[in-house]
């Protein structure tokens, strides 16, 4: 195999190498650059970004020049934080068109109490942790530079070491961050005082690191019975967390609304999820808005997830969206799977692209339906507010379980979550500043008696605190003697190093493979006999991830997935070398300039033609559709009558189909025709071409042939053939057929 063809895969070492000195080379978050009317290939787009250097279009781009859109919103995609692979899946998520590259399922980072060192797997998930921060930056920052384009690394600020991962965050240039109290209070059951504390000192380290920050309200329509309910209390759960933001300091234009449509179908989608998504933004104008999707509903069928994401990206298109996020349309199931995360942000790209300008041809109706909910919605909201207001506050909201409440406000269901002031992980933990408390410290929230002007930096009072003098954070590597990177690519670096190919999913040679299947029996008896095949087959641990009966009698859909142990040295296989393709357009625009006419049949006693219809109607993207003008002269056709059709038509090539291989019949035939064309003059200026299932490229040209095209062949290959072929006779200076 030719290695030197193949791009090198990140280099593990080199990001590994040295991390202790690697610095960030920027902080903040980065938009994308629009670009007004971009022009692309045949295109003028209204809503789209500055281009790719390197990326991998939509398949359907083949048909458009290769064209690769990009639109002009954020695209998030998702990590996993067993970052020796989260490195591997950000590369392939940004040449598809990611540039925001956020962490999914921690360990419940929230209960940790402090900071953890090394790269830890962990019990129960992946904790974060300076180093795997580092490394992911330091590879974003290659990948950056291959795709041309700034991307974001973002995690969470949550928990009881809230402030302690937000100075981490700072440190490491990490770019966007989720930090949202209520998320501490509702779903971790942090102390709601402590949560409001840490949060004043971890948004303000935010502010100054320049940190987006993205809201938790999402999450209530995550938990809550009916998701739908809940929409009131969603826009008083960003309302909260908006304006404590800005207070603390961060800029209203770093601050991003968590928006998910709240229901999926079957309930009528649209009719719900748009008056509340254009309340939202009615709400709060000047923010930013990170529409992620419902994911709520997702089990298992990534179809159905697909539609339901084509429909939120619909409502992100219809209210203007800042960041789009994906998820895997298999997160009810798994962990992300490369190609699932992918699938993601090309649905987000699709949909995005394919819903440009969309607002130019469709206004929202707010006189009807729409413009009565989206009024009703707000009012809701506000009358929710004023109530919190008038129970005495925030803390006494949550005590009487205001939140998530499965009732639509004003109505109740009592079913809410309910947290005590003084309980919860932390309770008590919060006292009082002295009076000469002083933090010589550059990002602090509060109260700071500092002996200094306000020219000078707190921290000078120190010689520089960490975030302006970063050789004076303290790195500490691998701290687990059993559980780090180094082992994990222990295990596999022998494969690695050899280039043995293994399937895989998430992690480096997982073995594992999906199959799918289709078994005539009803679902209960499916499964297990779905299981058995699998078994069969020679997989490990299968296991049932998805079935659908498509009817109770007639048959069930699965997908299994289950582990192999092959690996696959690439220097075994024998890979032919692939024709050099001519583009489509390149083909059409040659045969414009010099229009060429071809004569073609099946030969001899072959009444198969099928497969020569294929090459040659338009309707199955045969020669025909590239200008060739084409003579179908019928089956079981001479030789004789078709070199002379050949010569009647002043043809530049002829086109023998030879399906029949019965007594060699296909070989002989082929080169009768050839020799007949030597005998009739015509051999030189003629390119002569046999086709069939069995006919291959090399017994052709044994033939005396210029080129044999058998099972699987196309229009286009053949056409790109022709003209390649004319070039190189023009070349050697023959003429055509007088
Ligand atoms: C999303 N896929 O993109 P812990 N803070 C907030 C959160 O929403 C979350 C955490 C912290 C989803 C994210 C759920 N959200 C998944 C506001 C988690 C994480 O360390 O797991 O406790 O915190 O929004």
């Amino acid at each position: 195999m030719n290695k030197d063809k193949y791009q090198d895969k990140l280099d593990l070492d080199r990001i590994l190498d040295d991390l202790e000195n690697y610095r960030p080379r920027r902080k903040g978050w980065r938009w994308r650059t629009k670009v007004e009317n971009l022009k692309l290939g045949d295109f003028t787009y209204y809503q789209c970004s500055t281009p790719l250097k390197q990326s991998i279009p939509l398949p359907a781009a083949r048909a458009f020049g290769g064209i690769d859109p990009q639109p002009d919103c954020v695209i998030t995609s998702e990590i996993a934080w067993r970052f020796e692979d989260d490195i591997r899946r950000m590369r392939m998520a940004a040449w598809h068109g990611a540039d925001h590259i956020m962490v999914i399922r921690t360990a419940g980072q929230s209960h940790f109490d402090g900071l953890i060192e090394g790269t830890p797997m962990g019990v129960g998930g992946v904790p974060i942790s300076r180093k795997q921060l580092r490394a992911s930056r330091k590879a974003l920052d290659m990948i950056e530079d291959e795709v041309g384009r700034p991307i974001n690394l973002h995690t969470y600020i949550s928990g009881v070491a809230g402030p302690e991962v937000a100075v981490l965050c700072a440190e490491e240039g990490v770019n966007g961050a989720h930090q949202d109290p209520q998320y501490n209070i509702l779903y971790r059951n942090i102390n709601m005082i402590r949560s409001i504390v840490d949060a004043a000192e971890a948004k303000r380290i935010m502010a100054d690191a320049k940190i987006i920050q993205i809201d938790g309200a999402h999450n209530a329509n995550a938990t809550a019975v009916k998701a739908w309910k809940v929409m009131p209390e969603l826009l008083v759960q960003h309302a909260i967390n908006s304006l404590f933001s800005l207070k603390a300091g961060i800029k209203q234009d770093d601050i991003c609304l968590s928006t998910v449509p709240p229901t999926a179908t079957p309930s009528p989608d649209l009719r719900i999820n748009l008056p509340y998504a254009v309340a939202l933004r009615r709400l709060f104008p000047g923010f930013k808005m990170r529409a992620q999707m419902n994911t709520k509903y997702m089990q298992s069928d990534t179809r159905e997830v697909t539609v339901t994401h084509v429909l939120n990206l619909l409502i992100s298109r219809l209210t203007s969206v800042d960041i789009q996020s994906t998820i895997t349309p298999d997160e009810g199931r798994n962990v992300p799977w490369h190609y699932n995360s992918i699938a993601g942000v090309n649905t987000a790209k699709q949909t995005l692209i394919g819903l440009d300008g969309l607002q130019e041809m469709v206004k929202l109706n707010m006189e009807g339906e729409l413009g009565t909910k989206v009024r009703e919605i707000t009012e809701r909201a506000i009358l929710f507010l004023e109530e919190i207001i008038e129970q005495g506050g925030y803390f006494a909201a949550v005590e009487k379980g205001f939140f998530v409440d499965s009732g639509l406000y004003p109505e109740r269901s009592g079913d809410g979550i309910v947290r005590r002031a003084d309980g919860g992980s932390g309770a008590g933990s919060v006292i009082e500043r002295d009076t000469d408390y002083m933090a010589p410290v550059c990002s602090h929230f509060g109260k700071n008696n500092l002996p200094i002007d306000n020219e000078t930096k707190p921290c000078s009072l120190i010689g520089g605190c960490t975030l302006c003098n970063p050789d004076k954070i303290v790195y500490i590597d691998e701290l687990d003697p059993a559980d780090n990177v180094n082992i994990r690519l222990d295990k596999v670096r022998k494969e690695r190093e050899a280039g043995l190919i293994k399937p895989e999913v998430a992690e480096w040679g997982d073995g594992t493979v999906l199959v799918t299947l289709f078994l005539p029996a009803p679902p209960e008896v499916a499964k297990f006999a779905a299981l058995e095949i699998a078994r069969q087959m020679g997989l490990a641990e299968p296991e049932v991830i998805n079935y659908q009966v498509m009817h109770p009698a007639e048959g069930t859909f699965l997908e299994v997935k289950g582990r192999v142990d092959i690996a696959i040295d690439p220097d075994m296989l024998v890979i032919p070398e692939e024709p050099q393709l001519l583009a489509e357009e390149e083909i059409k625009e040659d045969i414009k300039r010099q229009p060429m006419l071809v004569v073609a049949a099946t030969l001899g006693e072959d009444e198969h033609s099928v497969g020569i219809h294929e090459i040659l109607d338009i309707k199955h993207g045969g020669l025909e559709k590239y200008g060739v003008e084409c003579h179908f002269l019928g089956t079981s056709v001479s030789v004789e009558k078709l070199a002379d059709a050949a010569i009647e038509f002043a043809a530049d090539a002829i086109l023998a189909s030879t399906i029949i291989s019965h007594g060699e019949i296909h070989r002989i035939n082929m080169q009768k025709l050839h020799e007949i064309c030597i005998e009739k003059g015509i051999r030189d200026q003629i390119i002569v071409i046999g086709g069939g299932t069995q006919v291959t490229d090399e017994m052709a040209k044994e033939a005396g042939l210029d080129a044999g095209f058998g099972r699987g062949s196309t229009g286009h290959q053949v056409a790109s053939f022709l003209v390649q072929q004319r070039r190189v006779k023009a070349a050697k200076g023959r003429r055509r057929i007088a």
